[in-house]
């Protein structure tokens, strides 16, 4: 290539360098100020002092000769805690029941143990309503199945009506597969928590029906009903005429158990009974009413009811 032509490219380019370093707003950008950094020093630096150690010799703090001084194995006593009058009457009353009271607070807040506790608890609460009772223990007790009017668990919470209802198919299946007119009827429900079911059927069941074996008292064909409520037991008895009925269902979970049962009963229900005339034996779990002893009681109250021919507020009065 011509030397000069070269020569005469790259001082061109060198002037249109040397001409962009100096900022010139262009006709689009001409409102965007753009500050460059300048390349005059503003603030004067000071001077720093030459390094002590030039070698690049590392040097140690200083140790003393002295021998540390060695720390005592007995722990400093803590200054002795006075209980007050209040913190005891509370330490009482906390005794006394499983609710969350006196937990105190941080701040405005919940401690982070009584939040964590409270979110374990009730995620167990939700998982106790939606949960599914696993079907190898109503193949055990020889359970077979129902269903009511409701189609899934949201119309179960929303329309309590539709529990208390048996399916069409519901009805032609407990007529065709039940005994009628026993004198006791067992009937089991997920309810509120199929978490109750999983964990206590079993052992009230069995000892209900061993109970009112011992008792003599004669008992129909069980079965479960799925996402059944408690006012369900007098359509069945209007269907199986029954003199008693017991319901086993799942309550509704609190914040102290998600798996609790309660045995509902009550005297030959009918469409149309109060609910005065019902009974329940509620809270039937390991921390509650063992279930093995709660199956055995209802044997004895089923056998009052019988006598009495009244449960509930009747029973109550007919007692007197
Ligand atoms: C929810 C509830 C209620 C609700 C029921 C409304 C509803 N649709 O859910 C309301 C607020 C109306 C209620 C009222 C009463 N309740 Co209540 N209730 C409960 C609770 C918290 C859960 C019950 C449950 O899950 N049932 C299962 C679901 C599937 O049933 P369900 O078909 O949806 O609803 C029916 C039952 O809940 C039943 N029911 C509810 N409470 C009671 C109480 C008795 C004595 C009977 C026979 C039936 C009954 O009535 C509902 C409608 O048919 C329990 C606590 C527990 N640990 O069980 C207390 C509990 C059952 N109730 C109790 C009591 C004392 C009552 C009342 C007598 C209070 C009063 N003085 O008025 C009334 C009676 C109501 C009745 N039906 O005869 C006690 C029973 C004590 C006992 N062993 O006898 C319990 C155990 C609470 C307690 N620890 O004290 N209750």
């Amino acid at each position: 290539m011509n030397e000069q032509l070269i020569q005469t490219i790259t001082k061109l380019v060198v002037e249109k360098l040397k001409s962009n370093e100096v900022s010139q707003p262009s006709a689009g950008t001409a409102d965007v100020q753009i500050k460059l950094h300048s390349k005059q020093a503003t603030g004067a630096l000071t001077e720093l002092p030459p390094p002590e150690n030039p070698n690049g010799k590392v040097t140690f703090h200083q140790t003393t000769s002295a021998k540390p001084e060695k720390k005592s194995a007995v722990h400093p006593q803590p200054a002795e805690k006075t209980i007050s009058k209040q913190e005891e009457f509370i330490e009482e009353l906390k005794k006394k029941t499983p609710s969350r009271i006196g937990v105190g607070r941080a701040g405005s807040r919940p401690k982070t143990n009584t939040w964590l506790q409270f979110r374990l608890d009730h995620a167990a609460a939700v998982d106790a309503v939606y949960g599914e009772v696993p079907d190898k223990i109503l193949h055990q007790l020889d359970l077979f199945q129902v269903q009511t009017r409701v189609k899934d668990k949201e119309e179960y919470i929303r329309r309590p009506d539709l529990g208390r209802k048996l399916s069409d198919e519901a009805k032609e299946l407990i007529k065709k597969r039940c005994a009628f007119s026993p004198s006791v009827q067992i009937v089991t429900s997920n309810g509120l928590s199929a978490k109750a079911i999983e964990e206590n059927l079993e052992d009230v069941y069995l000892s209900l029906v061993q109970s009112l074996g011992n008792l003599g008292i004669e008992t129909g064909t069980p079965f479960y009903v799925d996402k059944g409520r408690v006012a369900l037991m007098d359509e069945i008895g209007d269907v199986l005429q029954p003199d008693v009925v017991v319901m086993l269902i799942g309550e509704r979970p609190g914040l102290v158990s998600a798996e609790s049962l309660s045995a509902y009963l009550c005297y030959q229900p009918r469409i149309g009974t109060i609910e005065a005339d019902r009974m329940v034996v509620s809270n039937i779990h390991k921390g509650g009413i063992p279930p093995v002893e709660a199956g055995a009681y209802l044997g004895t109250l089923i056998q009052k009811i019988l006598k009495y021919e009244a449960s509930g507020v009747s029973l109550v009065k007919k007692e007197g």
